[in-house]
């Protein structure tokens, strides 16, 4: 057991569908601390980067348009065993085999559209958070127990 930051995305269907603030409440209810969040549109060097293990894949071209195509919601969560967490609630990769109750689950239609990418180790959430995220653009959580909240 141990604190992790992972990194998480939601995809552009995310915010076509307008179901960002859905997918934010499941991830906050399970306890993981908001630390970084921005909507931004991936550059392509950059998705090709981030999905590099696919590059031979025969869907890396539509994967990379489709990340592309439209602003994501890049964060950055944390918590313990956040890794793994966050990867159970976004439910498996092919939208047949995502179990009801998970993101994937209950949202996606298609895999190549399942709504949201969640890190599946420590290297590659080390190494995505770097690829999306600046240092300064990361926050300390601080629990809500200061009078003003
Ligand atoms: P995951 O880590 O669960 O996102 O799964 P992968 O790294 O295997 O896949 C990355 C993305 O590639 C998926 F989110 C969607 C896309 N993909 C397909 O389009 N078809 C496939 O058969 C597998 C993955």
């Amino acid at each position: 057991m141990g604190s992790q930051k992972t990194f998480t995305m939601l995809k552009p269907g995310a915010l076509q569908r307008r179901i960002v603030g859905e997918i934010l409440t499941r991830l906050e209810r399970k306890g993981l601390n908001l630390v970084g969040l921005k909507l931004m549109t991936i550059p392509r060097e950059l998705a090709e980067t981030h999905y590099g293990e696919h590059r031979e894949k025969p869907f890396f071209s539509d994967l990379v348009q489709y990340v592309t195509s439209a602003p994501v919601v890049a964060m950055v969560l944390e918590g313990e065993e956040a890794i793994s967490r966050v990867r159970l609630l976004c439910g498996a990769t092919k939208v047949d085999q995502a179990q009801p109750g998970t993101i994937r689950g209950d949202y996606a239609t298609q895999t190549q559209l399942n709504i949201i990418h969640a890190s599946d180790s420590p290297e590659s959430a080390e190494r995505e958070i770097a690829l999306f995220f600046d240092k300064n653009e990361l926050y300390a959580f601080e629990d809500g127990n200061a009078e003003w909240f």
